[in-house]
């Protein structure tokens, strides 16, 4: 570390860091992709902005509230209020931390009422917040029971949570009657639509699934450009019905030319911004659209073939999630990963998890359900 090391060799060290990368093309675990070039161009040139001092930075400013138009307007409230994020993690604990402000509740006492399938971000954020979780049980088609809900809410719930397109299995909760559940209660609804936000709205039908803030008890929404949106990491969307909730959050930071912040991180990219209004604008409704029903003829695809092999699905995808049970899955995650192919699995019940996303094609498909046969032997 004494001395300075030339530039090449520099280089160099950091294209074999990348090379030892696995190439998204074999990858179906994950819930990231390949950005967008416009993505990366606008990245690019906005890497030295920082977005906790929007003073100085006020194009890039501009471009996070045009963000959070456009990321409203999806959510049928072109009003919402809401910030760009470091992904999904920080807009869950950002929402609970909302709620609880709102409530002047007693940390050591409050409680949140979430499905049992809800993101482990939620753990972060009560430990975060000293706040107790309560899970509810799921149905046999791993949507969250509303009456177990119901009897889970008490005098010290602060909140309730529900999961558009869960992490492990890709369902969508009962968003719907949960809205009216928290009308009914007086209490704060935050949505997690991480990964569910840029796609459902995209589906040949997406009346089918009514999540955002077009359900009146909807108060603030998670959804992540940095998943199904194409966009760079670190890029989150956190939005709210209500401006003063946000509000809820400011800490007063005098020495900031903004005066006060309501994010989580301080100094936070400007560049996720930046590359979160360039692919937005440049897709439009249709261009997602395109992408999504792309995604949704591939999982189907992925689907038809496993069932062909006599394999029993866990549930009928409803998002671009495929999941199926086989016997010893961890085991046979191994040895896929043996092959180059990165699955991940899931405990209850035991299966493997495809996530199909836009770089998991057609041919990567077929070259996969080859591989997963010889392992199986079927
Ligand atoms: N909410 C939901 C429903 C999620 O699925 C996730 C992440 C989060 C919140 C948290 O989002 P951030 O990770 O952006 O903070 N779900 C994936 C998971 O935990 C994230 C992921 C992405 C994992 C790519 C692996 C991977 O290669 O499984």
């Amino acid at each position: 570390m004494e001395r300075g090391v030339e530039e090449e060799r520099i280089l160099e060290e950091l294209e074999d860091a990348a090379r030892r990368n696995i190439p998204y093309g074999r990858v179906l675990s994950s819930m990231c992709t390949v950005p967008h070039p416009i993505a990366l161009k606008a990245c690019k040139r906005f890497i030295v902005s920082n977005l906790g001092d929007p003073k100085l930075f006020p194009g890039t400013a501009s471009l996070e509230r045009a963000c959070i138009g456009m990321l409203g307007e999806l959510l049928h409230l072109p009003s919402a209020s809401g910030y760009i994020t470091t992904g999904g993690t920080e807009s869950n604990i950002q929402a609970l931390r909302t709620a609880r402000q709102l409530k002047k509740a007693d940390p050591g006492r409050a409680n949140i009422v979430l499905p049992e399938s809800a993101h482990y971000s939620f753990d972060k954020a009560a430990q975060m917040l000293g706040v107790t979780l309560r899970r509810a049980p799921l149905d046999d088609e791993l949507k969250v029971n509303v009456d177990a809900m119901r009897e889970l809410i008490d005098r010290d719930t602060i909140a309730l949570v529900a999961v558009a397109g869960t992490t492990e299995f890709g369902q969508v909760d009962p968003i719907e009657e949960i809205s009216g559940l928290a009308q009914d209660e007086g209490l704060f609804l935050h949505v997690d639509a991480a990964f569910g936000g840029f796609v459902i709205p995209f589906l040949e039908d997406p009346s089918r699934y009514r999540f955002d803030f077009e359900l009146p008890g909807v108060m603030s929404v998670a959804i992540d450009p940095h998943k199904m949106g194409m966009s760079t990491i670190p890029s989150g969307g956190l939005l709210y019905r209500e401006e003063g909730h946000m509000r809820a959050l400011e800490i007063s930071a005098q020495y900031l030319t903004s005066q006060v912040q309501f994010s989580l991180a301080g100094t936070r990219s400007g560049a996720s911004a930046a590359a979160t209004y360039a692919v937005m604008r440049h897709l439009g409704r249709e261009g997602y659209r395109r992408i999504v029903s792309e995604c949704m003829a591939n999982t189907k695809l992925l689907y038809d073939r496993l069932k062909a092999m006599g394999l029993e699905p866990v549930i009928k995808p409803v998002l671009n999630i495929v999941t199926f049970k086989v016997p010893d899955a961890q085991r046979v995650r191994k040895r896929l990963c043996d092959m180059n192919w990165y699955v991940s699995t899931t405990s209850r019940p035991e299966a493997l998890r495809m996530v199909v996303m836009p770089h998991v094609t057609r041919e990567v498909i077929e070259a996969y359900v080859a591989d997963l046969k010889k392992v199986l032997d079927v």
